[in-house]
């Protein structure tokens, strides 16, 4: 990872606000007992005593955001430069459902049949997101609470996964609703854009009108406002290369698919399991049945990243595989019928990573 036009110094990937930096691998950090980090300084990078004195600190990134300094995980910098996924749907549409659902299914080891392990290195935030998040959805069918607007967009979850060829950190972007909206007046929710390597649209179906109907909710005729400004800013961003294409894979997630299960085609898709192998020519017609669904439901607004996107898959998923009870009058949270048992929540991602080349060819059938 040592660049040699910079001496020692490597360049890296923050995982906050995505930007490039150089880091000496001497100056890192603690927190103390009130949580604050303090400055510790590690042995030379070759030293035999480095990776058990950097274990478990923190870098410090010399970006500051607002005046304000902001610390990740050693562990990011370690490997090979993060792969970062960002969610895009409005408000309500089920991302964060979504999200929860995909870390959940990761840190059962569900991707190892496509050759992708999790290395469970100490990602702070991590293991806080899973006791707050993952653990109350999967134990009690809990709702993950609202995305909030926020000054800095950052990353809601990582984890590092190995290959038989690389080791990587995920890392997942999951903005609000309306902060996606605004993408293009919010210079801090647009950088994300700079740095995300694909991209999951979240589409959902409760929205949409029925069998040929035109649909309610107003997707029949009008754009995703999340959608088209996402897709601005990657244009803006790509102007100068005048493809047609965005060159980032993307994914297209019609979520709470548990809703539409005794609905054709997508009864079919939800009863089946994930696939063992990663199998383009399955992912193929899935993606036509769920382009077929929505196009027949004049639900045209979720199909514009296929329109412009070098690569869009679309995908029949359920993140809680229940449906939505809401909060009655002794309760605060909203909660699923049933502790959460997703369905077919990690395909979007698969594609996403067979795409990058994040998946050795052994595990990969079709094309
Ligand atoms: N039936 C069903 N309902 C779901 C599912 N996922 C989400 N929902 C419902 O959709 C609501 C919103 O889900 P969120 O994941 O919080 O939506 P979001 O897109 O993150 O919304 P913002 O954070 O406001 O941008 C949930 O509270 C549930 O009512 C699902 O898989 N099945
Ligand atoms: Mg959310
Ligand atoms: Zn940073």
């Amino acid at each position: 990872m040592t660049d040699p036009a910079s001496g020692d110094q490597a360049s890296h990937t923050c995982v906050i606000c995505l930007e490039e930096f150089r880091w000496d691998h001497v100056e890192a950090y603690r927190r103390n007992a009130e949580g604050f980090p303090r400055l510790v300084t590690l042995p030379p990078r070759e030293s035999p005593r480095w990776p058990a004195e950097a274990r478990g600190t923190l870098i410090r990134c010399p970006n500051e955001i607002g005046g304000d300094p902001h610390y990740f995980p050693v562990d990011f910098v370690l490997h090979d430069r993060p792969v970062v996924i960002g969610f895009v749907g409005a408000s309500n549409a089920g991302k964060t459902c979504l999200l929860a659902a995909m870390s959940g299914e990761i840190d059962r080891y569900r991707l190892a049949p496509r050759g992708l392990r999790t290395v469970p290195v100490d990602l702070t935030e991590h293991a806080a997101y899973r006791s707050h998040v993952v653990d109350p959805f999967y134990g009690k069918g809990i709702a993950p609470p609202h995305t909030q607007l926020v000054e800095l967009v950052t990353y809601t979850d990582a984890v590092l996964l190995t290959t038989e060829s690389s080791s990587f950190p995920l890392v997942f972007f999951d903005a609000a609703g309306e902060q996606l909206k605004g993408l293009l007046d919010d210079a801090m929710a647009l950088r994300f854009l700079h740095r995300v390597d694909g991209l999951i649209f979240v589409a959902d179906p409760t929205l949409v009108g029925g069998d040929g109907a035109s649909a309610h909710g107003g997707q029949g005729s009008l754009d995703d406002p999340t959608y088209t400004a996402t897709i601005a800013g990657l244009r803006f961003q790509q102007s100068q290369t005048r493809s047609r294409w965005l060159q980032i894979p993307s994914a297209v997630a019609i979520t709470k698919s548990d809703l539409l299960r005794f609905e054709q085609p997508v009864d079919q898709w939800l009863g089946q399991p994930a696939p063992n192998l990663v199998d383009r020519d399955l992912r193929e017609r899935e993606s036509r049945d769920a382009y077929a669904y929505l196009h027949h439901r004049q639900a045209t607004a979720w199909l514009a990243p296929v329109d412009h996107f070098r690569q869009c898959s679309l995908h029949f998923v359920s993140a809680s595989g229940s449906s939505y009870l809401p909060a009655g009058r002794s309760e605060d949270v909203g909660r699923f019928a049933r502790p959460a048992r997703p369905r077919r929540v990690l395909e979007p991602l698969v594609a996403l990573l067979d795409a990058l080349g994040k998946i050795d060819s052994q595990h990969v059938r079709g094309g």
